[in-house]
């Protein structure tokens, strides 16, 4: 008889999300800025991506030759839904089909509804600026609920809906396309609000507890959790704006997810404060994606940059693992469970990941000695995959993917066997 998980289980795991694995996913706002010249670097495309809507039992079966029982995948709205109310039987029964595969090889599904793209025509509408757009998101979770509540139990509603608003609103760097910090803060409130409503619906369709721990759904954002210092110790400018910033991308959103009133406020912008009752409750857990530090500084053009000297990732990110343990103990603080639902680093010739990983794994065990009730921990990624802006230069796999060839064949890192190891270890 299988054995039944234990309520207080820990979910070893790796990462994806759909577009940047799947291949083929033709229906959203991102497919169609790739195509649009300097937006992505040296003009890749998603494309074929690692060909993952193919060869996802396969790659479930790498997962688990690692000895991992959980998997963190989204699931693409804009496939199951190309039009408004009108959903794709194929698309929806092939997730389905995705999430047996995993039950079938005793991994847990973490599954996430919105990782950063849009369907085209939810964008045509004004996209996450439009309050009244909510409930179309909120009709998806349903459906997810209603269709794979049965095969799911841990469910992330929005993934960094703090990087999606500044790098889509602020920046300018992601569809849209906007800069306008004020508008940037009003899409996290709708995208906070967004969840709340989400988490109603699912909490209202998935009443089936899948795996038999007495939890039929676990719900939480994953959100990128940044620590931020001043790159001039001595200058209280910048250790004012590393707060300001500490306070508006990590502390605002944590707080909004334990229910309390979304308050957004950046000087000389607009604040924007909206209570919403359905954040309360809204939250099982809080997934925490942490990669590195930044340096804020208030010369020269960049306004937040690696500690000079640290190692870096091929993406210039300071290699920084032990800062794990703070941001786990940062977020602990605001008294909710925590998932580590994505950490890793860009470093295709594996040089530095295997440390990383050693380090980041170290730093999650302090911070458990410490208190924080920290219930999973995944890396990002389980192969290489589209990196958005970087295209296919950010390579954060721990099986390397030859994009190539058109076979996209898969090869293990060194790191994937030193991940293996140490989860062993802590079994
Ligand atoms: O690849 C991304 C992922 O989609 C979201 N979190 C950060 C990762 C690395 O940039």
């Amino acid at each position: 008889m299988a054995r039944k998980p234990s309520p207080n289980r820990f979910f070893w795991g790796a990462g994806t999300s759909a577009h940047q694995v799947e291949g083929g996913n033709d229906r959203n706002d991102w497919w169609d800025w790739e195509q649009l010249p300097g937006k992505i670097r040296d003009g890749d495309r998603s494309g074929a991506a690692c060909l993952h809507w193919d060869r996802y039992e396969e790659d479930l079966d790498l997962l688990r030759s690692l000895g991992l029982d959980a998997y963190r995948f989204s699931i693409e709205w804009s496939r199951i839904e190309p039009e408004p109310g009108r959903y794709d039987e194929g698309a929806i029964e092939h997730y389905r089909r995705v999430l047996i595969a995993c039950r079938t090889r005793g991994i847990a599904p973490m599954v996430t509804l919105h990782h950063f793209t849009n369907p085209r025509w939810f964008s045509a509408l004004g996209g996450w600026e439009v309050a009244r757009n909510l409930p179309h998101f909120a009709r998806f979770a349903r459906l997810a609920g209603e269709r794979y509540g049965d095969l799911v139990d841990v469910w992330v509603t929005i993934n960094e809906p703090e990087v999606l608003a500044f790098h889509a609103y602020d920046e300018g760097a992601w569809p849209p396309g906007v800069k306008d910090r004020a508008r940037a803060l009003g899409v996290i409130a709708n995208l906070l609000e967004a969840h709340a409503l989400a988490s109603v619906a699912l909490r209202e369709t998935d009443r089936v507890d899948a795996d038999g721990d007495g939890k039929p759904a676990l719900i939480g954002v994953a959100k990128h959790w940044v620590l931020l210092e001043p790159l001039h110790p001595w200058w209280p400018f910048e250790h004012v704006s590393a707060a300001i910033q500490h306070g508006v991308f990590n502390v605002a959103v944590a707080r909004a997810l334990r229910g309390e009133p979304i308050h957004l406020a950046i000087p000389g912008i607009r604040p924007v404060r909206r209570q919403v009752d359905a954040l309360r409750g809204s939250s099982d857990f809080i997934g925490v994606n942490y990669y590195t530090r930044w340096m804020v500084s208030l010369f020269g053009k960049e306004p937040r940059q690696a500690r000079p000297g640290a190692p870096v990732s091929d993406l210039g990110w300071e290699a920084y693992p032990e800062g794990l343990e703070r941001a786990l103990m940062e977020c602990a603080a605001f008294g909710l469970p925590l998932i580590v639902t994505e950490n890793g680093i860009a470093d295709a010739s594996d040089r530095i990941r295997p440390g990383f990983i050693r380090e980041s794994l170290a730093a999650v065990d302090r911070a458990r000695a410490r208190g924080a009730d920290v219930r999973g921990y995944f890396h990002w990624s389980l192969f290489d995959n589209f990196e958005w802006n970087d295209g296919y230069h950010g390579r954060f796999g721990l099986f390397a993917i030859d994009f190539a060839k058109a076979d996209r064949p898969r090869s293990p890192r060194q790191s994937a066997r030193v991940y293996a190891d140490e989860v062993a270890r802590r079994r």
